[in-house]
């Protein structure tokens, strides 16, 4: 699925920074025929959660009904138009001007209707209606009742009581769009590259809808002739790495008696990633990851895009000496992906498949819902060269008979989808995971010293050790620690160091990373997490946040980031 974009034959429209909400506690929208407007509307920003923007809907997950009007921009009236959701969390129904467009369930990934016959040239009204609910059959879950929970008996009775360890936050959380293209135009690319010596060769299939037209295609600018029906040969290439993020500018055109249709470019990085043994190679080189896990949480925005906050999570990243990051729990916005290309990223992608569990009651609609999400997310994400890896779910309450072979045709299912990387999961247990006989990389979180062997670094970071020594040993693939962490609370100092404190947090970090650092097979560690972040309120969240970020929900450093900007970029180093 391609990203929205500007030129001579596309163009894209922004909708309102400031649309209509109205809360439908009662369920009552449908019958009272809101479809054709709200009759008690009130301002709400878009793209942002709606929860933390009014004094009474923190807590609300909806339905709530979105409303916005537009005009068509001039000279779309002979133009393919689209209606685009870059994420709505978590339900959506659209309607446009009366007609119901569809609906879409998940967010986190984004949808879109053709909406040339529905749209007029003036006064369109959009009505988006938004259920972020929680139930035991949606994905990820919550509201599970009755003993349905193998794991995490914590999180039963928090509120809101959610499956997985961050807020619901709920609503229009990326931006919507309306876009324009040549009818029949190009519908999609998918590139695949391939490294030969110094030579980049760029595989590239082209989906469009008409069949007498040619496809000419340029590098950046520079016409190049398709060899083989499929690739372009690129000499002496650059390289796309963490050091050197070399992108290309890839233009395909679709023209007609040498005239122009349709243009779309994509920015490409010639790259290829690999495991060997138990090795895990970017461009046949073995590659260390060094980096975090994190939310898209930001106060008052909650789940919405604000584009200077990603800016900055980017910068303190490469500040610390980063070079990766997993998307933590869900997908993060299509505009964080271009920009992991572009400042040199390696990201593990993952879908919002948080929290699954493999009880009878609700799994057919689970495993569907998750296969849809993996589906989406390859379809959007397959041309970035940051993404390294699909990350199929994170810490699945898996010990279940049912759980492997759900884990072996997902896994099945992605590979058919995408051959060019490795495909994972992230275990809490490792040993014994079955899903790990096939999977090709073993990733796991790890918390001694904090959940396990509390208040104890010294025999947490031991613990720790035998744990990757012991997956290693059973599945010998590459390993990456993907979570490990402590919680600190910014200004809490305790000397010998003591949960909580800003000192216990550095220092187990600093243990688990120094104790990983010379065992080969493994390919990286990942920091729980950049910044605190929002989650439902317990005894164990104080202030109702995860306060493991090495930074402060307002991005502010804890002794942890100095910690790790030494370990990863060397002492004196800024
Ligand atoms: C891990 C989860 C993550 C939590 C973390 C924690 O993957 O979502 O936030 O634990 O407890 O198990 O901080």
């Amino acid at each position: 699925m391609l990203y929205p974009q500007h030129n001579p034959y596309r163009q894209v429209h922004q909708l309102a920074t400031y649309w209509q909400i109205q809360f439908d506690p009662d369920g009552q929208g449908l019958d009272a025929g809101w479809t054709k407007g709200l009759p008690q509307g009130r301002p709400v920003a878009v793209p942002a959660s709606w929860n933390d923007q009014f004094e009474n809907s923190r807590d609300f997950l909806g339905p709530a009904w979105y409303q916005v009007q537009f005009d068509r921009p001039w000279g779309w009236d002979r133009q393919a138009i689209y209606l685009r959701f870059g994420s709505v969390n978590y339900l959506a129904d659209v309607w446009l001007n009366g007609v119901h467009l569809g609906s879409h369930e998940g967010g986190h990934l984004p949808f879109e209707f053709l909406v040339s016959e529905q749209v007029e040239q003036a006064g369109n009204l959009l009505i988006v209606r938004v259920d972020g609910d929680l139930a035991s059959d949606r994905v990820p879950p919550g509201n599970i009742t009755g003993g349905e929970i193998d794991f995490f008996a914590h999180h039963d009775g928090i509120y809101p009581q959610t499956q997985f360890d961050f807020f619901p936050y709920c609503g229009l959380h990326r931006p919507v769009v309306l876009y324009a293209s040549t009818p029949g135009g190009i519908r999609d690319i998918t590139v695949k590259t391939e490294i030969d010596g110094s030579t980049g060769i760029v595989d590239i299939r082209v989906e469009h809808g008409l069949s007498d037209a040619e496809i000419h295609y340029a590098l950046n600018g520079q016409s190049l002739p398709i060899v083989d029906g499929s690739r372009l040969i690129v000499e002496n290439a650059s390289f796309w790495s963490p050091e050197s993020p070399s992108l290309y500018d890839l233009t395909v055109d679709l023209t007609r008696d040498g005239e122009v249709l349709d243009r779309y470019t994509l920015p490409v990085g010639i790259r290829t990633i690999h495991v060997e043994g138990s090795t895990l190679l970017l461009n046949n080189e073995a590659i260390h990851l060094k980096g975090f896990g994190r939310h898209e949480d930001f106060p008052i925005v909650g789940r919405g895009l604000p584009p200077a906050a990603v800016i900055r999570d980017f910068e303190i990243m490469k500040g610390l000496g980063a070079n990766s990051f997993r998307t933590t729990h869900y997908p993060y916005s299509e505009e964080m992906m271009f920009l992991a290309d572009r400042l040199g990223f390696l990201v593990i992608d993952e879908t919002p498949a948080v929290g699954l569990f493999f009880r009878e009651s609700g799994l057919e609609r689970r495993t569907t819902l998750v296969q849809q999400y993996t589906r989406e997310l390859i379809a959007r994400d397959k041309n970035h060269p940051s993404v390294i890896m699909w990350c199929l779910a994170n810490e699945p309450h898996s010990l279940r008979p049912a759980a492997k072979p759900i884990f072996q045709e997902l896994y099945t299912l992605a590979k058919s989808l995408d051959d060019s990387r490795p495909v994972s999961i992230v275990s809490f247990t490792g040993v014994p995971e079955d899903s790990f006989d096939f999977l090709d990389v073993v990733c796991v979180n790890r918390y001694h010293g904090w959940y396990f062997e509390q208040g104890r670094i010294a025999d947490g970071v031991d613990a720790m050790e035998q744990g990757i020594e012991a997956v290693y040993k059973r599945y010998q693939k590459p390993v990456v620690l993907t979570e490990f962490g402590a919680d600190a609370l910014a200004g809490w100092h305790a000397d010998p160091p003591e949960m909580f404190s800003e000192e216990y947090q550095a220092e187990m970090i600093k243990g688990y990373i120094e104790r990983l650092a010379d065992k080969p097979y493994v390919a990286g560690t990942h920091v729980w997490c950049l910044c605190d972040f929002k989650t439902s309120q317990s005894t164990g969240r104080a202030a109702s946040l995860n306060t493991k970020g090495v930074f402060t929900r307002d991005r502010k450093p804890k002794l942890a980031a100095h910690t790790l900007r030494a370990l990863w970029k060397g002492g004196g180093e800024q």
